[in-house]
């Protein structure tokens, strides 16, 4: 009798204790689980769980396994989705003062872009996103992008001439490949390795922790250092998901969020040496351009015709490229 009241009443406890409905949110992720960004995600995820005593329980599915990203961005917006880490790049295809993010040598350095993105400037990429149902809750590192290629390094903007490309889903970078006098192709990031391998396309590119993760480096191995995009990423929350939450708990996400993007950008930079070191030991060239500045200097059209396309977008530049 005794033992069985104790029993109840532990029942009982455990019951209180657990919250009637745990919140379930799901989270897209494009990396693998060791990856910096998936790391972050994790500790996002569990942050949350502990701080709000189980009511929110958000799980990350890495790998793409929830879809590609421009549909996983969809996914997002319109509430099938609660959160994900998105690359800013086909980002500019639904919010359109993203594109200014893609805008080939935007940023000096990714200094400046981390100066940018935490500052005012960021909190304007944040309320176009906000427009279009997407709370951007920090910012994580995606370093800079170069070119990488199966057959030859390039080191001019002349040896680019009639390769092929593959670009994130953006008409930003077709033009950009077309003003070194390539051909850009869009496709899925998953579709990558086998395009390379089977020779539908020259070359693709992107940081060293992606070029390494991806296993691109095994059937491209010449990367040659352009640094052309510096492209930021988010840790974004459905607005329906964000809005559904009290004050409270909304408090305790972006903390989390925040917190995530710190430990994110500490491992990015480690990571970023890190897969440099693995694809070189593997037998990755990596090629050192010796006047990444020729590169820039073909890119005067693309803005051209992107301030005309965005007239109101112009200051947005100006103030970017004044940021120091
Ligand atoms: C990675 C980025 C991904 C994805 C990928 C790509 O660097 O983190 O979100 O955009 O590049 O090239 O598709």
């Amino acid at each position: 009798m005794t033992f069985n009241r104790i029993a109840l009443s532990c029942a009982f406890a455990a019951f209180v204790a657990a919250p009637a409905f745990a919140d379930d949110w799901r989270g897209w992720n494009i990396h693998p689980e060791d990856y910096p960004n998936s790391i972050a995600l994790e500790t996002f995820a569990a942050e949350v769980a502990e701080k709000t005593d189980g009511r929110i329980e958000p799980q990350v599915y890495h790998n793409a396994v929830l879809g590609a990203q421009p549909d996983a961005i969809e996914q997002v917006r319109n509430g099938g989705l609660d959160f994900a880490n998105f690359n800013m790049g086909p980002m500019g295809q639904i919010v359109p003062a993203t594109n200014v993010l893609s805008l080939p040598f935007i940023f000096q350095d990714v200094d400046q872009m981390h100066k940018v993105m935490d500052g005012e400037i960021g909190e304007r990429f944040s309320d176009a996103l906000a427009e279009e149902g997407l709370v951007a809750l920090s910012w994580f590192d995606s370093g800079s992008r170069s070119f990488y290629t199966t057959s030859k390094a390039i080191q001019t903007p002349d040896d680019v001439k009639g390769m092929k490309f593959r670009v994130m889903n953006n008409d930003l970078y077709v033009d950009m490949v077309d003003q070194l006098g390539g051909n850009a192709t869009p496709m899925a990031y998953g579709e990558v390795y086998q395009s390379l391998k089977t020779g539908v396309i020259d070359g693709a590119e992107n940081n060293y922790p992606s070029y390494d993760s991806s296993n691109h480096f095994e059937v491209a191995p010449y990367y040659s250092i352009t640094n052309h995009l510096i492209i930021p990423e988010c840790l974004c929350v459905s607005v329906d998901t964000w809005e559904s939450l009290s004050e409270e708990d909304q408090a305790i996400v972006k903390e989390a969020a925040v917190a995530a993007a710190k430990e994110q950008r500490a491992l990015w930079a480690e990571r970023e040496k890190a897969s440099r070191a693995k694809v070189e030991a593997a037998g990755s060239q990596i090629n050192e351009v010796q006047d990444p500045k020729a590169f820039q200097d073909k890119m005067g059209p693309v803005y051209e015709k992107f301030i005309e396309a965005n007239p109101d977008l112009e200051k947005l530049i100006k103030d970017i490229q004044s940021t120091s």
